[in-house]
């Protein structure tokens, strides 16, 4: 089987050929293992002038990681990826802006890298490029005159038409973009919205086969959602039951029902919204003073992001209003904690609570939704308040499926949560877990890479015709 080459803006940290987190880090490097193969991309680290990949094997994977200069994380990273795209596909156009030197530099950096990921690729590779960083690198690999099969997939949301075109160079990214051969993105409803871009736009057409024909090339246009192992996360949930730091938790919990959101601390999640609905269900229910707490889990991210540095002091404030306005001394209602925990740990966690809170404003799929409901305990199970706005919702329809603009119904959602009865708890677990099940971390990866490696046996036989 051929060779499978990753390229991802950062490559996983890796401890002993162990991935740190995260579901694209598990799922791929799975593949990664078994065919053999590199996975290419930044190293996190700022460098004084651009210099050749680092090269580490770890059997049959290897690991080529490259530096960025100043210049080139201000314009890729920071600037055009994280203040323009970011914002944009998740519907903030608000916070989004333009900078035509940041647009440059995502170019520039797109083509640095794939310049250097073409010294080490060999003629039966297959290349599988992940998220929005890299949107036109399959652009900048056919310049340098690359013919192997070229995936991509999309961890974010994909706008509609009207959203995307307030970016500029929208058309031109969307163009790079059929560079690829196979475009993957998490829903069906990511999966359309790239659609109507290039027929409405007049670019190209779709084919009831998934294939779409636009700018001179034919590609298959897919939605992958992207699972979790949700039997693995279940018995970590129970192995860590025990640990000091649930303990602390449980005992200071005794008595009270637990809401537990875990985020990366980002605009993207709704995280305003979620603490002022939960301060409306403290004010229409008195009886859940002193009987609920909500704990929220946020490590800081992409800090030296202005929009972040933001976010992060209004949370700080709304936390401290709530808690002043409600709070008495044996009780905090809202517990919020800016770090970072290990994984294994905040399975336990979930486990734990009563009701998992994920109320992002856009998601692209979002997989803390995934593992709350893996890591519950089947006899007696927690509830899954989810947004109708993250791709897991078009998967999760036992979870109480709320809009996260409305802070009234978010009061209520949490309210009936924390009252089901036991028989429809257990119900929409199990109705919850069958699906993680049946769309766990290897079929996501599994149904990508049969597509792509499709595109191998038909350019094959095209070939031999
Ligand atoms: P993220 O925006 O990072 O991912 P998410 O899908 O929720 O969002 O993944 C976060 C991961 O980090 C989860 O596995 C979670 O357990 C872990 N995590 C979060 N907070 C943590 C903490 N405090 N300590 C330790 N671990 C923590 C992007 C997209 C998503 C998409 C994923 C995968 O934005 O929509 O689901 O990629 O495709």
């Amino acid at each position: 089987m051929s060779r499978l080459i990753v390229v991802s803006n950062r490559v996983a940290p890796t401890q002993e050929g162990r991935p740190a987190a995260g579901g694209l880090a598990i799922g791929v490097l799975d593949a990664l293992k078994e065919t053999g193969g590199v996975w290419f991309g930044w190293s996190g680290e700022i460098i004084g002038e651009s210099q050749a990949p680092e090269i580490e094997k770890q059997g049959k994977v290897t690991y080529a990681t490259v530096g960025l200069t100043r210049r080139d994380y201000d314009q890729y990273y920071r600037g055009f990826s994280n203040a323009t795209l970011w914002p944009t596909f998740h519907y903030r156009t608000d916070l989004s802006r333009y900078d035509r030197q940041e647009y440059a530099g995502y170019l520039r950096v797109n083509t640095t890298l794939a310049k250097q990921l073409k010294a080490m690729l060999e003629p039966d590779d297959i290349i599988w490029v992940h998220d929005y960083h890299l949107l036109p690198f399959a652009r900048a690999l056919r310049e340098l005159g690359v013919s192997n099969p070229i995936g991509f997939f999309l961890h974010i949301p994909f706008p509609v038409p009207e959203m995307l075109r307030t970016v500029p160079p929208h058309e031109e990214l969307v163009k790079a973009m059929c560079s690829y051969d196979v475009l993957g993105f998490q829903t069906q409803a990511d999966r359309q919205s790239f659609v109507d871009y290039i027929e409405r736009g007049g670019f190209g057409t779709a084919s009831d086969d998934g294939m779409i024909h636009a700018f001179g090339r034919v590609l298959k246009v897919g939605a992958y959602p992207i699972g979790i192992y949700p039997d693995a996360i279940a018995s970590a949930a129970q192995q860590f039951a025990d640990r000091k730091q649930v303990n602390t938790l449980r005992d200071a919990m005794r008595g009270r029902k637990l809401i537990m959101s875990v985020d990366r601390l980002d605009y993207s999640k709704g995280l305003v919204e979620r603490f002022q609905a939960f301060e409306r269900l403290l004010l229409a229910s008195p009886n859940w003073h002193g009987r609920v707490s909500l704990v929220q889990i946020a490590p800081p991210t992409r800090s030296d992001v202005q929009t972040y540095q933001r976010i992060r002091q209004t949370l700080e404030g709304e936390a401290g209003r709530i808690n002043g306005r409600f709070a008495q001394l044996d009780w905090t209602p809202i517990q919020y904690l800016n770090r970072k925990y290990e994984r294994n740990l905040l399975m336990a966690l979930f486990r734990l609570s009563q009701v998992g809170y994920v109320t992002p404003l856009r998601d692209g799929m979002n997989l803390v939704a995934k593992e709350y409901v893996a890591s519950q305990d089947p006899e007696d199970p927690g509830v899954l308040v989810l947004s109708q706005f993250a791709g897991a919702a078009e998967q999760l329809p036992g979870a109480l499926v709320v809009n996260p603009f409305d802070l009234t119904q978010m009061a209520e959602a949490l309210e009936r949560a924390l009252s089901m009865p036991l028989p429809d708890r257990k119900a929409r677990h199990a109705d919850m877990m069958a699906q993680l099940r049946s769309g766990d971390l290897s079929t996501w990866r599994d149904a990508f890479l049969v597509d792509l490696r499709r595109v191998t046996t038909a350019a094959s036989v095209t070939r031999k015709a």
